[in-house]
């Protein structure tokens, strides 16, 4: 696919301010300071696009980015973030969790892992939790250059195998690197591909909702 146009168009964190269901959507989630900034600035080849920090916790709202006027990136604030107060967790949590769980034009969970690490407690009962939801999903690996592409495998290799403890099959793998623009083709080849089994959801497609 290639990117002609990458805009910001807001950001939300009421559910009913979020723009119609009309376009197929991506949403890019995982823990804080995973790389899904850096991920969606190398995927639109636009650096500032998505705001990236070396501070967890940088991302704070439902961010909606729409590509060739045709579909949205979703960045979301990472889950995991040790500083914010317990309290204020749970209503994230649960803001995050009513998005992804009512989207109606939410095509695909792209789920955002460290590829240094060995499988997280808390990225495999978030993948267990979309299982539960039966939400389409995916895991992108990130920063596969800070290490060997030997150790990258392993780590992809141990994940899916401790997904198997509870998953049938394991959902599509990507291996990728803002820093070296590794698996853009191969994410943005899978979303073009998903682009193409979009159907608007019958109430916004009438002629009412058009207004
Ligand atoms: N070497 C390397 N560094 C990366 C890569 N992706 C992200 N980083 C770095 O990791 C840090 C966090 O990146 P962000 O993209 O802001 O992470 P995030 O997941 O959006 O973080 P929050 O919004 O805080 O949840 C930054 O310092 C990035 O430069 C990568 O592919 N390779
Ligand atoms: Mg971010």
């Amino acid at each position: 696919m290639v990117i002609k146009s990458a805009e910001f168009i807001c950001s939300n964190t009421q559910i009913s301010k979020l723009p119609p269901p009309v376009k197929p959507e991506y949403a890019f989630i995982g823990r804080s300071n995973v790389g899904k900034s850096s991920l969606i600035n190398m995927l639109t080849g636009k650096k500032g696009l998505a705001k990236t920090s070396q501070t967890p916790g940088k991302t704070q709202l439902i961010n909606h980015f729409l590509i060739n006027d045709n579909w949205y990136i979703v960045d979301l604030p990472g889950y995991g973030y040790a500083r914010v107060s317990k309290s204020k967790k749970e209503d994230w949590n649960k803001f995050i969790q009513t998005y992804l769980d009512k989207r109606e034009s939410l095509q695909c969970v792209m789920v955002l892992i460290d590829s240094r690490l060995d499988p997280q407690k808390i990225d495999l009962e978030f993948c267990n939790w979309l299982g539960e939801k039966g939400l389409a999903f995916v895991l992108i690996f990130t920063k596969a250059d800070k290490q060997s592409a030997v150790k990258t495998d392993q780590t992809v290799a141990k994940f899916k195998k401790a997904l198997l403890t509870t998953f049938d099959e394991v959902p599509q793998c990507f291996i990728t690197s803002s820093e070296e623009q590794l698996g853009r083709d191969e994410v943005l080849g899978f979303i073009s591909q998903v682009n193409t089994g979009f159907e608007v959801p019958p109430y916004y497609d009438s002629p009412l909702a058009r207004g």
